[in-house]
């Protein structure tokens, strides 16, 4: 098979797997990425994720990460969501967890997909001459897959710096296969912003500096997820009942009128938006096994009860100062701290 009816059949594979898009570029496709990785770094953007700092030249450089691929296949997976996911914010005494994390972690799921095609490839090129090898990433890898799914003509990064794309929307989660494949490539997609600043204007904690650059210390995905201890004050009070991620600027995308629906039914809602003062009440077991399999499980009890702690204190219900009160004394410092702050904030 040559390059191009390889490379379609691999875009037809793709969308039989499940993927909504599969886009090509080649290693060293975003030459300014490593400057632009380097520059957020600098300013201190990354917060506590010092593993963006540990492995930069292999993140801004992913050429140098595999020097023997030839080709880095994007694959884009859907999770949009059914109805509005806003509209749980006013329900003040619920915690709000953001959409990708409502079903099955997509690490297990994105990755699953990625090795199956990525057998798929191997073995429909072996037909051909030389014997392809592919390593995959989705995520965790230092791989900048926005950058990379841009230069492959997925969509591109928008003021909010997630990937948007004019026939997806933007809630659809990126996967990569490395390839030693020399397959075509795909042209970069044009920026389609334009005047629009909807991400900017409603994110509330104020994160972008400047459209298309994110401060993390600000975001309430960071907060929320990444950030380890207490969150500075007068940003806890900004995070209203989002105890899990945030959707904000992704929901206001005026593209996601052109959402198509996810069809991996792994995505399905299964957390939905619990009372808060259930989840104040899960230890450690309880927590486990409320979220396994979930992407929530991750961050561990105790940052997550502090999230809901954080919930309570701004859901201005007094009611819920008797369940707050009960963390005061947690063993954990920064649940503890939490604790007592939603007491004091309650209270008036
Ligand atoms: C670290 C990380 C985070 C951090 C930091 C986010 C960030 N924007 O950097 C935190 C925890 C905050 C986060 C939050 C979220 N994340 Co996240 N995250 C990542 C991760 C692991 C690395 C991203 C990274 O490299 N950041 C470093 C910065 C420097 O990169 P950057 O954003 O691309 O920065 C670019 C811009 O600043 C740009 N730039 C600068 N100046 C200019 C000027 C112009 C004109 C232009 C065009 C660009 C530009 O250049 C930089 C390099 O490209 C990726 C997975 C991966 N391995 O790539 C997932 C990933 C980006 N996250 C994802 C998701 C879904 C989210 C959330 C929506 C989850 C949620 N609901 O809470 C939020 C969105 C918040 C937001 N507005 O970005 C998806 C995004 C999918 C998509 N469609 O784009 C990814 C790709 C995971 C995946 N495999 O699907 N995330
Ligand atoms: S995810 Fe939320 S806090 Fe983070 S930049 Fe978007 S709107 Fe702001
Ligand atoms: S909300 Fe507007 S500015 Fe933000 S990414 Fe979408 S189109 Fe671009």
């Amino acid at each position: 098979m040559d390059g191009l009816h390889l490379k379609a059949s691999i875009v037809a594979q793709a969308q039989a797997e499940g993927f909504a898009a599969a886009g090509f570029c080649a290693p060293d496709a975003v030459p300014e990425a490593a400057a632009r990785l380097s520059s957020f770094v600098a300013a201190g953007h990354h917060g506590q994720m010092g593993w963006m700092a540990e492995r930069m030249a292999w993140r801004g450089n992913p050429a140098a990460l595999w020097p023997e691929a030839r080709t880095v296949i994007m694959l884009a997976e859907l999770y949009s969501p059914e109805g509005d996911p806003l509209a749980v914010l006013d329900e003040r005494q619920r915690g709000v967890v953001s959409v990708y994390a409502q079903g099955r972690d997509y690490h297990d799921l994105v990755k699953k997909r990625l090795k199956r095609l990525g057998r798929w490839l191997i073995s429909a090129a072996e037909k051909g001459s030389d014997s392809p090898k592919i390593k995959v990433f989705v995520d965790t890898a230092p791989v900048m897959e926005k950058p990379l799914a841009a230069a492959a003509g997925l969509g591109w990064q928008g003021k909010h710096t997630n990937l948007v794309s004019r026939e997806l929307g933007s809630w659809f989660f990126l996967g990569a296969i490395f390839t030693t494949l020399d397959l075509p490539k795909d042209a970069a997609e044009p920026d389609h912003c334009g005047s629009c600043r909807a991400c900017l204007d409603i994110c509330p904690t104020a994160a972008f500096p400047a459209p298309y650059q994110l401060d993390a210390r600000r975001c309430i995905s960071y907060l929320t997820i990444e950030h380890r201890g207490p969150v500075d004050e007068d940003l806890r009070t900004l995070m209203g009942n989002r105890i899990f991620g945030c959707d904000d600027c992704l929901a206001v995308c005026p593209w996601n009128k052109f959402a198509k629906a996810a069809t991996e039914i792994g995505y399905q809602p299964r957390v939905g938006a619990p009372l808060l003062a259930e989840l104040a009440g899960l230890d450690d077991a309880a927590f486990r096994a409320r979220f396994s399999g979930s992407p929530v499980k991750r961050i561990g009890r105790d940052r997550f009860v502090r999230n809901v702690l954080y919930a309570i204190g701004n859901s201005a219900d007094p009611a819920l100062a008797p369940v707050a009160a009960g963390l005061s004394d947690d063993p954990d410092a920064a649940v503890a701290d939490a604790a007592q702050w939603a007491v004091r904030r309650l209270a008036g």
